[in-house]
Protein backbone atom coordinates (compact mmCIF):
# COMPACT_ATOMS: atom_id res chain seq x y z
CA UNK A 1 0.00 0.00 0.00
CA UNK A 2 2.85 2.59 0.82
CA UNK A 3 4.92 1.51 -1.49
CA UNK A 4 2.16 2.17 -3.96
CA UNK A 5 1.81 5.83 -2.74
CA UNK A 6 5.30 6.29 -3.01
CA UNK A 7 5.93 5.00 -6.76
CA UNK A 8 2.83 7.24 -8.13
CA UNK A 9 4.30 10.35 -6.34
CA UNK A 10 7.96 9.84 -7.97
CA UNK A 11 6.14 9.12 -10.98
CA UNK A 12 3.60 12.40 -10.11
CA UNK A 13 7.05 14.14 -10.03
CA UNK A 14 9.11 12.85 -13.16
CA UNK A 15 6.46 14.31 -15.32
CA UNK A 16 6.75 17.57 -13.44
CA UNK A 17 10.18 17.64 -14.65
CA UNK A 18 10.09 16.93 -17.87
CA UNK A 19 7.16 19.20 -18.61
CA UNK A 20 9.58 22.15 -16.94
CA UNK A 21 10.16 24.45 -19.53
CA UNK A 22 6.07 24.47 -20.45
CA UNK A 23 4.54 27.30 -22.01
CA UNK A 24 2.42 27.88 -18.92
CA UNK A 25 5.40 27.88 -16.72
CA UNK A 26 7.14 31.35 -15.87
CA UNK A 27 10.82 31.61 -15.30
CA UNK A 28 12.64 32.47 -12.09
CA UNK A 29 16.09 34.62 -12.04
CA UNK A 30 19.13 34.01 -9.49
CA UNK A 31 21.20 36.91 -10.46
CA UNK A 32 24.73 37.96 -9.47
CA UNK A 33 26.75 40.73 -10.74
CA UNK A 34 30.63 41.22 -10.47
CA UNK A 35 32.64 44.65 -10.97
CA UNK A 36 34.87 44.92 -13.84
CA UNK A 37 37.77 46.78 -14.09
CA UNK A 38 35.86 49.56 -15.68
CA UNK A 39 33.46 52.09 -13.93
CA UNK A 40 30.15 51.32 -13.98
CA UNK A 41 30.44 48.04 -16.36
CA UNK A 42 29.42 44.85 -15.02
CA UNK A 43 29.69 41.46 -15.42
CA UNK A 44 26.09 40.13 -14.74
CA UNK A 45 25.65 36.12 -13.98
CA UNK A 46 21.99 35.09 -14.32
CA UNK A 47 20.18 31.69 -14.05
CA UNK A 48 17.30 31.14 -15.11
CA UNK A 49 14.45 28.15 -14.15
CA UNK A 50 11.28 27.45 -14.41
CA UNK A 51 9.20 28.44 -11.39
CA UNK A 52 7.03 25.80 -11.12
CA UNK A 53 9.56 22.86 -12.48
CA UNK A 54 12.56 24.34 -10.89
CA UNK A 55 14.45 22.96 -13.67
CA UNK A 56 17.01 24.97 -15.44
CA UNK A 57 15.75 26.96 -18.62
CA UNK A 58 17.91 26.25 -21.44
CA UNK A 59 17.87 27.52 -24.93
CA UNK A 60 16.14 30.92 -23.73
CA UNK A 61 16.95 34.05 -25.38
CA UNK A 62 17.47 36.84 -22.39
CA UNK A 63 17.88 40.27 -22.80
CA UNK A 64 19.13 42.47 -19.72
CA UNK A 65 17.84 45.99 -19.31
CA UNK A 66 18.39 48.80 -15.92
CA UNK A 67 16.46 51.03 -14.85
CA UNK A 68 16.57 53.26 -11.83
CA UNK A 69 13.54 53.38 -9.73
CA UNK A 70 14.05 56.67 -7.65
CA UNK A 71 14.56 58.22 -11.00
CA UNK A 72 12.05 57.38 -13.69
CA UNK A 73 13.17 58.51 -17.07
CA UNK A 74 16.41 59.81 -16.34
CA UNK A 75 18.76 56.54 -17.53
CA UNK A 76 18.95 54.82 -21.09
CA UNK A 77 20.47 52.19 -20.50
CA UNK A 78 21.11 50.09 -23.96
CA UNK A 79 19.33 46.32 -23.37
CA UNK A 80 22.15 43.48 -23.96
CA UNK A 81 21.36 40.28 -25.36
CA UNK A 82 22.98 37.81 -22.36
CA UNK A 83 25.18 34.90 -24.25
CA UNK A 84 24.79 31.25 -22.59
CA UNK A 85 26.97 30.54 -19.58
CA UNK A 86 28.90 27.32 -19.44
CA UNK A 87 26.26 25.15 -17.26
CA UNK A 88 22.42 24.33 -17.84
CA UNK A 89 20.43 27.85 -17.38
CA UNK A 90 23.11 30.14 -17.33
CA UNK A 91 23.09 33.11 -19.05
CA UNK A 92 25.80 35.69 -19.08
CA UNK A 93 25.59 39.77 -19.66
CA UNK A 94 27.57 42.48 -19.45
CA UNK A 95 25.69 45.48 -18.07
CA UNK A 96 26.88 49.33 -18.24
CA UNK A 97 25.39 51.67 -15.80
CA UNK A 98 24.87 55.52 -15.54
CA UNK A 99 25.69 55.76 -11.82
CA UNK A 100 25.83 53.76 -9.15
CA UNK A 101 22.72 53.55 -6.92
CA UNK A 102 20.37 51.10 -6.75
CA UNK A 103 18.75 49.61 -9.97
CA UNK A 104 15.89 47.34 -11.63
CA UNK A 105 17.24 44.90 -14.01
CA UNK A 106 14.65 43.64 -16.47
CA UNK A 107 15.40 40.40 -18.16
CA UNK A 108 13.16 39.37 -20.99
CA UNK A 109 12.79 36.04 -21.59
CA UNK A 110 11.78 34.20 -24.72
CA UNK A 111 12.09 31.12 -26.10
CA UNK A 112 10.93 28.02 -24.36
CA UNK A 113 9.06 30.66 -22.13
CA UNK A 114 8.40 34.21 -22.14
CA UNK A 115 8.66 36.28 -19.15
CA UNK A 116 9.53 39.33 -18.07
CA UNK A 117 11.18 39.86 -14.56
CA UNK A 118 12.51 42.85 -12.46
CA UNK A 119 15.26 42.34 -10.00
CA UNK A 120 16.26 45.15 -7.89
CA UNK A 121 20.25 45.17 -6.94
CA UNK A 122 22.49 47.81 -5.49
CA UNK A 123 25.54 48.69 -7.64
CA UNK A 124 28.79 50.63 -6.49
CA UNK A 125 29.53 52.73 -3.95
CA UNK A 126 31.13 51.81 -0.71
CA UNK A 127 30.01 48.03 -1.49
CA UNK A 128 31.55 47.79 -4.36
CA UNK A 129 30.05 44.75 -6.33
CA UNK A 130 26.60 45.14 -7.14
CA UNK A 131 24.84 43.25 -3.82
CA UNK A 132 21.70 41.70 -4.24
CA UNK A 133 18.81 44.37 -3.07
CA UNK A 134 18.18 42.08 -0.20
CA UNK A 135 21.63 41.79 1.14
CA UNK A 136 22.03 45.65 0.75
CA UNK A 137 18.23 46.27 3.10
CA UNK A 138 20.20 43.73 5.63
CA UNK A 139 23.46 45.59 5.45
CU1 LIG B 1 20.16 57.58 -11.53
Amino acid sequence: MVRTALASLAAASAALWTGGAAAADRAKATVACAPTAERLVYDCRIVLTGRKSGAPLEGAKLVVGADMPSMPLAHNVRPVTATPGGTPGLYEARIELEMHGEWALRLDVSGPLRDRLFHKMHFGGAKGAGTDHQHHMKK
